[in-house]
């Protein structure tokens, strides 16, 4: 028999680089080549991630190898329980470089800082040539991004985006945005009336493969945080297709009207929940952003949902990454409010007499989702109102969503919901006091404490804390003409209302059981174990 071809090229596939477009399967050789994907340890827990996180990832990077192999290409795939698995990326790509003895590795970028690091140091350690190819799944390469910001002061979201519709010509008519305006916020502001009715969402019953991942995470991952039972979550490009489809058709038409409404057991409302098909690479920015204007264009969806919704995609999420790129490592490190309390125990235990809270933990434990609302207004209010560490909120924000990966994660929380950048992302502190959140959900009415009163044990602790943070920050933000309104009327209160604030929030923040001195993985574990 003959001997089989060397092999040429090894090219690594991680487990959110899920494209079939990706940069380094291109110009892939199906003769010579070996395509390396492993399950490890070491991703599985760098954070507590949720259960359902981790089959999610797990199931589509076996789906994907199938696909890959059923396009006839040679996938080498190991398996997160198979003997000898060293854990890491590292010791993976050494141990298959050993069994192929490949002439060149092929990576593209990948999406967090510290994969990266690794990757750079592969070539010495590995003697072997590493071509590190830009992830051109995003509209804007960091190069791209580099040019935009060259020379500027402040980096706002809206110009950047601008830039990004004119360049690639969505929504525009000539140089002139469609609609005559750039943004249609202001129509987007709604709360969900009673007799208005979210569609039923796209679930997938697992199939063996997920069925099988589900219960080698039951086995080895009991210690992490949420529900796995419940898992629906699409897990090939297939399936989040149709998932996107089904959004188009049902959703997307009132999606503008209700994005920042919450409502009691609706996590989902009225958003695409494809953020983390996006995340993975089951669905590409480009060809989702293209299918809702096309919506737009053909009359079936209004204007304002339209934009909203390529905003967030050619806008925002663009734009975030975009930062990630540019600042780290040093944009982890900063604390400009020097926020220093430890993670209260109940972002674990959903156990709290804040009924936001306990609604919006109690989504997450269930679906590993919530959207931009409960997660910036409720449980990053809180976070930024009580000063709690960034690293500490981060991680776990990293945790718990499926569509959690840094390169979005640390701007939307460390720049947009904590201020830690020091308004480098944010031009203010998105705080709020308890009346934002009773106008935009229905959680006040059965919550122990009264959005309406002030001071006192039955006020609502948003109330107050709102203040409280103000006033102890106000070194750091009054200056800022966007705080000016706050610092007016905080200026005008009397010295006794102030210590009445003081007084509420310093024995509100001293009741609160903190998760110091407690690792996460035992504190989801106690959480998980029947009392
Ligand atoms: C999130 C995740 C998990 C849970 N497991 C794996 C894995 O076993 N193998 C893999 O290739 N990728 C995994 N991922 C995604 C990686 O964490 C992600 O690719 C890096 O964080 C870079 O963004
Ligand atoms: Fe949340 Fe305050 Fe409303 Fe209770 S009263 S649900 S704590 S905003």
């Amino acid at each position: 028999m003959a001997d089989p071809e060397p092999v040429g090229a090894l090219r690594l596939v991680l487990g959110d680089q899920l494209s079939h477009g990706l940069a380094s399967l291109s110009d892939i050789d199906r003769a010579r080549d070996v395509v390396l994907m492993v399950e490890v340890d070491d991703e599985t827990r760098y954070v507590p991630h949720h259960r359902q996180k981790i089959v999610f990832v797990l199931s589509a990077m076996r789906h994907f190898a199938d696909e890959l192999r059923m396009a006839g290409v040679r996938v080498d795939y190991v398996n997160l329980d198979e003997a000898g698995n060293s854990g890491s990326f590292s010791g993976e790509v050494a141990r298959a470089v050993g069994r192929h003895k490949p002439d060149r590795l092929i990576l593209t970028e990948p999406g967090e800082w510290r994969v990266l690091e690794q990757m750079r140091s592969w070539q010495e350690t590995l003697c072997l040539p590493v071509d590190i190819r830009d992830d051109d799944r995003f509209f804007a390469s960091r190069h791209r991004f580099g040019r935009w910001a060259e020379g500027r002061k402040s980096f706002r979201m809206e110009f950047f985006y601008r830039e990004m519709r004119r360049e690639h010509a969505i929504l525009m008519e000539g140089d002139e945005p469609v609609g005559g305006q750039w943004n249609f916020d202001h129509d987007n502001r709604k709360s969900l009336p009673k007799d208005v009715t979210p569609p039923k969402r796209s679930r997938f019953a697992p199939d063996e493969i997920t069925r099988s991942v589900m219960a080698l995470v039951a086995a080895r991952h009991a210690d992490h945080f949420g529900e796995l039972d419940g898992f629906g979550w699409a897990v090939t490009r297939g399936d989040a297709e149709a998932a996107f489809a089904h959004f188009l058709r049902d959703a997307l038409p009132h999606f503008g009207d209700y994005q920042d409404a919450m409502k009691t057991g609706e996590p989902f409302l009225f958003h695409a929940i494809i953020s983390p098909y996006l995340n993975i690479g089951l669905l590409t920015a480009r060809d989702v952003c293209l299918a809702a204007e096309a919506e737009w264009r053909a009359g079936r969806a209004p204007l304002n949902a339209v934009e909203g919704f390529i905003r967030q995609i050619l806008g925002w999420r663009e734009y975030v990454r975009s930062i990630y790129w540019a600042r780290m490592p040093g944009y982890a490190r900063t604390n400009a409010l020097e926020a220093n309390r430890p993670l209260p125990l109940f972002y674990w235990t959903g156990e709290t007499a804040m009924n936001c809270l306990a609604q919006c933990i109690g989504d997450i434990h269930r679906h590993a989702y919530g959207h931009h609302i409960q997660r910036l207004m409720v449980t990053g209010n809180f976070a930024l109102l009580a000063g709690i560490r960034p690293a500490e909120i981060e991680a776990w924000y990293l945790a718990v969503y499926i569509d959690a990966f840094e390169w979005v994660e640390l701007p939307n929380v460390h720049g947009m919901v904590l201020f830690a950048d020091d308004g480098l992302l944010a031009s203010k502190p998105y705080a709020a006091s308890g009346a934002y959140i009773d106008r935009m959900s229905d959680y006040c009415a059965s919550c122990t404490y009264d959005p309406a009163l002030k001071a006192g044990p039955r006020a609502c602790p948003f109330n107050y804390l709102y203040w409280h943070f103000l006033i102890e920050n106000a070194g750091k933000l009054e200056r800022n003409p966007r705080m000016a309104m706050p610092y007016r009327t905080l200026r005008a209160f009397s010295e006794a209302r102030r210590a009445e604030i003081m007084a509420d929030a310093t024995l509100f923040l001293s009741s609160v059981d903190s998760t110091a001195g407690r690792g996460t993985n035992q504190l989801a574990l106690d959480l998980e174990t029947p009392q």
